[in-house]
């Protein structure tokens, strides 16, 4: 069951429509991508594109800690009993996203900086990394290598119970060196 699950790929695209719908989701997604606002899509969508090129099934949202406080908490919650696995979270300036949803699920969640136009992410980065000890978020890089790599680290979790996704994994480390390998400077 769960590894047919891991086959596919759903997603939801971040717009306001289908954020309404948000509990209602028919495909079972392993992982929920959910960002603060539509501008972070640009960035996210390199998730979503990691995801989708690993066949896992997730979805991608708009949810803001700040503007949306009970929608967060009411995805959050029920998170685990809707069979999410990692929710990664994504958000720019007082990035308070990632730590909102850790406070309402025990599911690992993955924080990414966005970067931001004031600060270039500095602040987004801080906010998103300094939780208090029994709260944890796991911060990857500001911007588009976080983005990639929240993927890639949530298939890292699934892939501990799931066979054929590890073996995907090994696949891709082995064709990213042949790459580094083949390269030529001229
Ligand atoms: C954060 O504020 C969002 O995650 C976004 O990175 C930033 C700016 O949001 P917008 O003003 O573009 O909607 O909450």
């Amino acid at each position: 069951m769960a590894r047919k699950r891991t086959k596919k790929s759903t997603t939801q695209k971040p717009t306001k429509s289908r954020n309404s719908a948000i509990l209602q989701s028919r495909n079972s997604p392993l992982v929920a991508v959910i960002m603060g606002s539509q501008s972070d899509w640009e960035t996210m969508r390199h998730a979503d594109e990691t995801l989708t090129q690993f066949g896992v099934a997730h979805e991608c949202k708009v949810i803001s800690a700040h503007r949306s406080p009970s929608l967060a908490s009411e995805f959050s919650s029920t998170a685990e009993k809707r069979g999410l696995e990692v929710i990664i979270a994504a958000a720019g300036g007082a990035a308070h996203l990632a730590g909102v949803l850790a406070a309402h699920t025990t599911l690992p969640v993955l924080g990414v900086p966005m970067r931001s136009e004031a600060l270039n992410g500095l602040d987004s980065l801080l906010a998103t990394v300094q939780m208090p000890a029994g709260i944890p978020v796991g911060t990857l890089a500001i911007g588009k290598p976080g983005a990639v790599n929240a993927a890639l680290f949530a298939i890292a979790i699934l892939a501990n119970s799931r066979p054929e996704l590890r073996e995907k994994l090994h696949r891709f480390r082995a064709a990213q060196e042949e790459k580094i390998r083949a390269t030529t400077l001229t």
